[in-house]
Order: structure tokens, then C-alpha cells, then sequence
């Protein structure tokens, strides 16, 4: 069994826009980051991506807006970047408050500065297999890993647990493209799928993104399967300074025995998507240099 590496991999993808970057001239790639309220986990994780922009030589910007803001004054900032010609990529940081709508909000971005792939203009290019596109990174972060373990996709079962917008979903589209990897037979189920365990039992790839602390136990997988956990759940832990540890939604130590590959949490799917963030606005620099 292999626990797959997620922030080895992460670092070498960063390494790689590291080297990419230092060989520009002129204006350096940027993004900008919005980010409404004061969520803790917000906060930590605009924090996390704007470290790791510094350390490749990425531009960010940080907009705070108070948790009360209207959604006209939000989207004036959007506009604003939008139209800043230095900005390649933005970011709205979800979750937003309840009073704002994130679906208008995302389609605010102009799409060829939607690193985070939540637009629909950009959901349709993923659909139509259209390489200008954007994917949204924790799906791309999934692909990466799994192309970089060296786990094949063609032909295989992959099961996806979980059909949200941000995860479930494009990640089944991902994996059915006529691409490498892809050429996937997918299953997507969800909260209303019947006899799960039958279903999961036929993965050669697992993805679990339900949200769901150790949802997927044993006897719900085969000999040899791939897990994916995309799972960051918190659960109480008085023993930690946090008050808190991170799990998935996988039982790893239960399922690591019959996995040939596992992702952990922490340390798994996480560190690939804010690493592909960075791929995203170096990509969104690109394609507004030619
Ligand atoms: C790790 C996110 C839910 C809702 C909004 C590394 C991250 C997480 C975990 C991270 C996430 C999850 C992000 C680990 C960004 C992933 O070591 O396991 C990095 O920063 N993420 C986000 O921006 O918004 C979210 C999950």
C-alpha cells in the first residue's frame, strides 16, 4: 500500500511554476484575492494560497470586504479587477454570507480571470473538452495527483461519492474526458444513491467528497483500490492546541489495508489544490501574453 504524498507533489508542481515564473520579464503574474467576513477557515486559507503565490514569485492582492457588505458593493470590486489589466486571476473565497448569492457572484469574474473555474463559461468549456478553460483546482488537484502516481484511468471504474458543483461534478467530468488521464467509466452517487456499499465495492478508483468525517469504512471497498479523499472535516480533539484535528472522509486506517493507494488528510487533495490555483493564474498570465 502507498499513501500518496500530496504535499510532495504539490511542491514539485510549485517548484516547477517557481522555475516558469523566474524565467519571465516584465510584469509579474498577479492575483487578487476577495475575501468577505472574518470565517476562521477563510481567513487560513487566503492566507495559505498568498504564501505560496510569494514563494513562486506570484503577485497577489488581498480585498477584504465586512461580512455585512451589499452584493453591489462587492461586485464593484470585482468589476474593478476585472478591469485591471495587472490582475490576471481573482478569487472570491468562499463561503460567502448567507445575503449573497456565490453562483452570480462567481459568474461576476470575467471568465478568462476565473482561476477558480466556478464559472459557468468555464464549467462549459470543461464540459466541451475546450483547453482554454479553467478547472476548478480541487478537481484539477485530484487529476494531477492521480496522473502523477502513476495510477491509470482508462477503461478503469472510478466511483465519485458526492455530486456538488465545486468537487463531485467536475471531477466526473474530468475523469471521463478522451484524455489522459480520463477515458474513465464513471459513477457519480450521492445521498440518494441506493445499496452504496454495492456500488463502491466496484471502484478501481474511490473519490470521496461528501463531507462526511470516516464515511467510507472497510467493507465498502475491493482489494486493491485507489482512494481518493477530498474529505477536510473537522473533528474535536482536546489533545490538539486547535481544539480540533482534520479528517477525511475516508476511515483510513481501516481502508489503508486494502487501498493500493491512499491519500491521507492532512496532506492529501488539499496542498494539490492550492497548488493548482497557482498553475491556474500562471495559465490565466499566459493566455493574456499572446
Ligand atoms: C492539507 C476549502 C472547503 C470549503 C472551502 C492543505 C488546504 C486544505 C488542506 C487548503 C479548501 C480546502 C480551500 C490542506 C483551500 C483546501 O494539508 O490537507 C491546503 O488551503 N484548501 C479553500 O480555499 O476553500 C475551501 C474546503
Amino acid at each position: 500500500m502507498q499513501v500518496i504524498d500530496g504535499n510532495a507533489i504539490a511542491k514539485s508542481i510549485i517548484e516547477e511554476l517557481t522555475h516558469a515564473v523566474g524565467g519571465l520579464s516584465g510584469k509579474p503574474p498577479a492575483v487578487a484575492f476577495i475575501r468577505v467576513g472574518e470565517d476562521p477557515a477563510s481567513i487560513s486559507y487566503v492566507r495559505k494560497k498568498q504564501k505560496t503565490a510569494e514563494q513562486i514569485g506570484i503577485q497577489s492582492s488581498l480585498h477584504r470586504l465586512p461580512e455585512d457588505v451589499s452584493k453591489e458593493e462587492l461586485f464593484e470590486k470585482i468589476d474593478a479587477l476585472n478591469a485591471d489589466d495587472a490582475v490576471h486571476g481573482i478569487l472570491v473565497q468562499a463561503p460567502l454570507p448567507a445575503h449573497i448569492d456565490e453562483t452570480e457572484t462567481f459568474n461576476r469574474v470575467a471568465p478568462d480571470k476565473d482561476v477558480d473555474g466556478f464559472n459557468t463559461v468555464n464549467i462549459g468549456r470543461l464540459c466541451q473538452e475546450d483547453e482554454r478553460g479553467f478547472v476548478a483546482c480541487t478537481p484539477a488537484g485530484i487529476v494531477e495527483l492521480i496522473q502523477r502516481s502513476g495510477i491509470e484511468t482508462e477503461g478503469r471504474h472510478v466511483v465519485i461519492l458526492g455530486r456538488s458543483q465545486i468537487v463531485g461534478k467536475p471531477a466526473a467530468l474530468l475523469m471521463m474526458r478522451k484524455a489522459v488521464p480520463g477515458n474513465a467509466t464513471v459513477t457519480l452517487c450521492h445521498s440518494r444513491t441506493r445499496d452504496l456499499a454495492a456500488i463502491t465495492r466496484q471502484a478501481d478508483i474511490l473519490i470521496a467528497a461528501i463531507g462526511r468525517p470516516n464515511f467510507v469504512t472497510a467493507d465498502m471497498v475491493q482489494d486493491g483500490v485507489a482512494v481518493i479523499d477530498v474529505g477536510i472535516n473537522r473533528v474535536e480533539d482536546a489533545s490538539r492546541p486547535r481544539g480540533y484535528r482534520l479528517v477525511g472522509d475516508v476511515d483510513f486506517a481501516a481502508v489503508a489495508p486494502k487501498a493500493a493507494q491512499i491519500t491521507p488528510v492532512p496532506g492529501g487533495v488539499g496542498p494539490m489544490t492550492v497548488a493548482m490555483l497557482m498553475k491556474n493564474t500562471y495559465q490565466a498570465y499566459r493566455a493574456s501574453h499572446i
